[in-house]
């Protein structure tokens, strides 16, 4: 495949955006970025349309691949260039179901209620307001940040062990995600996010997912919004 020309992300400013921007810089593959902010002109784009009819952020292009949903833009990306860095264990063993659980888990119980926090508690002229699910939800994501907290608890820096793969970016995201909304982390999530968030791949990540014109868009320094 020619390098950067076929590898492209559509989407910056948001903790799902971040996780494409995360993986290519941990897999140090070379990809141009379409800043298209959320809730923003950009998203009116119609090439970013072509890609992304539902007008959701991030999109991956990639060679023949073109894909929404982060989770499975980390899954593509640690399976097509495994051979660049181990993001990911090879699929059908025993570690691989491990790391299955952990980044479904990751996506369906701690991103899930961040986004319902953001919808009913940042988003309330598009989705309403609803202190009662925020309430629940802050609720909901506490409890899955314990089950985040045991798999950590025999003092392993990565939740598969030793390295760093994309379950850690996942819970990572959700992580600064929730203390962005203002949720106190228990202190081995703090933990374990800041050991993520100091490996260069996420510095140099940061950069690409929050330019200036997205920093301005949000009006805020470089931190999450959805
Ligand atoms: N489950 C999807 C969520 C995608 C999503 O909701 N993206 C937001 C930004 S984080 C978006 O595009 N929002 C614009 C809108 O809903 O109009 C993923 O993880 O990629």
């Amino acid at each position: 495949m020619s390098e950067a020309a076929t590898r492209r992300v559509w989407g910056v400013g948001t903790s799902r955006t971040m996780r494409a921007h995360w993986m290519l810089c941990e897999l140090d593959l070379p990809y141009e970025t379409r800043e298209i902010i959320p809730r923003t002109e950009g998203m009116n784009d119609p090439d970013f349309l072509k890609h992304s009819a539902r007008g959701k952020v991030p999109i991956l292009e990639d060679g023949d691949v073109v894909i929404g949903e982060s989770g499975a833009i980390v899954f593509h990306l640690a399976d097509r260039y495994r051979d660049r860095a181990r993001l990911a264990p090879e699929p059908a063993t025993r570690e691989r179901s491990f790391f299955d659980e952990l980044c479904l888990f990751s996506l369906t119980e701690l991103d899930a209620p961040l986004y319902v926090i953001r919808r009913h508690e940042g988003l309330p002229e598009v989705y309403g307001e609803s202190a009662v699910a925020v309430a629940a939800a802050r609720e909901y994501f506490l409890r899955g940040a314990e089950e985040i907290e045991r798999r950590l608890e025999d003092g392993r820096p990565y939740l598969m062990g030793d390295d760093f793969s994309g379950a850690d970016l996942l819970v990572a995201t959700c992580t600064r995600w929730a203390s962005f909304v203002g949720i106190d982390l228990p202190e081995p999530l703090a933990t374990h996010g800041a050991r993520c968030e100091g490996r260069p791949a996420c510095r140099e990540a940061m950069q690409r997912n929050f330019p200036p014109a997205a920093l301005e868009a949000l009006g805020r320094p470089a931190v999450n919004a959805q």
